[in-house]
């Protein structure tokens, strides 16, 4: 913490689920912990990946009471009364949710319950929340409203900082924060699950981590290891669990190459699982930035994947991995048939995407934007108090009637 940075009382809102969002908050808040803060995490459950025997951690679980009546229990207002009883108990300064729906509308909420107006509220957008789900007609007024309403408002790349104005019709200044990753935790390093893969044999490994949703296309992931694997001796990893699992599976048990596949599931130490890969492929429809591309580039591993979204702006193209087409599989197959073929050049591109990852993304840079921000929304709300009326009142018709 700089000598001017005071220890801050702040409370942290995700997702449990193992999705990025969920990831980057609990290491936000892991951060800010080491820094001195007092952390309090919100969610319905301890969120994956959330060490609370950590100094300064405290989580508070969101309890969702069913009642005949409701087919659909109002998670949102659990949480805003949740908070406002966060805000109180524990005197918070800043609120800062992850994943703009429905949080960032509860955190408005709760700083009204609570009566609080010299709290700070800030949201940080990840991708879909902006991109799909936050433009349904269905939210996307009450999207805006509540990051119109927000004392800052952050998105993790410049290309989902450009969605927000685009998609979203948002006045709201947005900064951007780009994720961070661990280097001395995600680095090459010789692992048991790395040998087990390999099994005695130098074949080289292409590996697949996500949540297997359509937005992963991991039948796409399926087709590059079939187009390689025709060419070449190799070995896929799929690590996670989802929508898409099953598919790929059966395509795989139905290739001749059903040996060469493993399918560990959803794991929670992803650091010891990237290092067993020569090559991570990330064939995303869509990515905001792609925080499992930055995890394998900071172990070592250069990354195969789609030109979209932020994924550009963490992946070097033809230095710290190769972004084609969604969809191009067999460009991405090529692709990594070169770099498998070519283990000077696939060294290079190992060694350079780690120091990129550590150059550009380094925990350090991201929580001291993060505090400043605070500092900056705190100065706002004591200041001005907290904003009263929407910059864009709804117009008749304007959604979806
Ligand atoms: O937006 C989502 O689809 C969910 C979210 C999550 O919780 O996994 O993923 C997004 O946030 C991550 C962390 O900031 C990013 O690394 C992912 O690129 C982003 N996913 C998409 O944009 C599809």
């Amino acid at each position: 913490m700089t000598e001017t940075q005071k220890p801050m009382r702040i409370g942290i809102v995700c997702y449990p689920t193992p999705g990025g969002s969920g990831v980057v908050a609990v290491e936000v808040a892991h951060a800010l912990a080491k820094r001195g803060h007092e952390v309090h995490v919100v969610s319905y459950e301890v969120p994956h990946r959330l060490n609370t025997l950590l100094k300064n951690i405290y989580f508070h679980k969101v309890d969702v009471p069913q009642y005949p009546l409701f087919d659909y229990p109002p998670y949102s207002l659990a949480l805003a009364t949740h908070l406002a009883e966060a805000i109180c108990r524990f005197d918070l300064e800043v609120l800062h949710m992850h994943y703009a729906i429905p949080h960032a509308i509860s955190g408005w909420l709760a700083r009204k319950i609570s009566g609080r107006n010299d709290l700070a509220v800030v949201t940080t957008l990840h991708g879909t929340d902006i991109t799909i789900i936050g433009n349904d007609p269905s939210y996307l007024p009450v999207t805006r409203f509540s990051l119109d309403m927000c004392d800052a408002v952050t998105a993790v790349s410049n290309w989902l900082e450009g969605r927000v104005h685009d998609v979203l019709g948002c006045t709201c200044c947005t900064d951007i924060v780009y994720n961070f990753v661990d280097s001395t935790v995600y680095r090459p390093h010789t692992t048991e699950l790395g040998q087990w893969v390999h099994n005695g044999s130098d074949d080289p490994v292409l590996l697949h981590m996500s949540n297997f949703r359509p937005v992963k296309r991991v039948q796409d992931v399926v087709e590059v290891f079939l187009k390689v694997r025709e060419k070449k001796r190799v070995k896929l990893l799929m690590v996670g669990d989802g929508p898409e699992l099953p598919e790929a599976r059966r395509r795989i048990e139905q290739s001749p190459w059903g040996e060469d596949v493993r399918f560990l599931g959803a794991q929670p130490n992803s650091e010891e699982i990237f290092p067993a890969a020569d090559l991570f492929l990330m064939p995303s429809n869509a990515e905001s930035f792609g925080l499992a591309a930055l995890e394998a580039l900071a172990s070592g591993v250069p990354v195969i994947g789609a030109n979209v979204g932020g994924l550009t702006e963490v992946v070097k193209d033809g230095e710290t991995g190769r972004l084609l087409p969604v969809g191009d599989t067999a460009g991405m197959a090529a692709a990594a048939l070169e770099l498998l073929n070519d283990r000077q050049t696939l060294e290079q591109y190992s060694k350079a995407g780690r120091a990129d990852a550590i150059a550009r993304f380094s925990p350090e840079g991201t929580i001291k934007r993060y505090e400043a921000i605070y500092t900056r929304a705190l100065k706002r709300v004591l200041e001005e108090g907290p904003k009263e009326n929407p910059p864009h009142p709804m117009k008749p018709c304007e959604s979806f009637l």
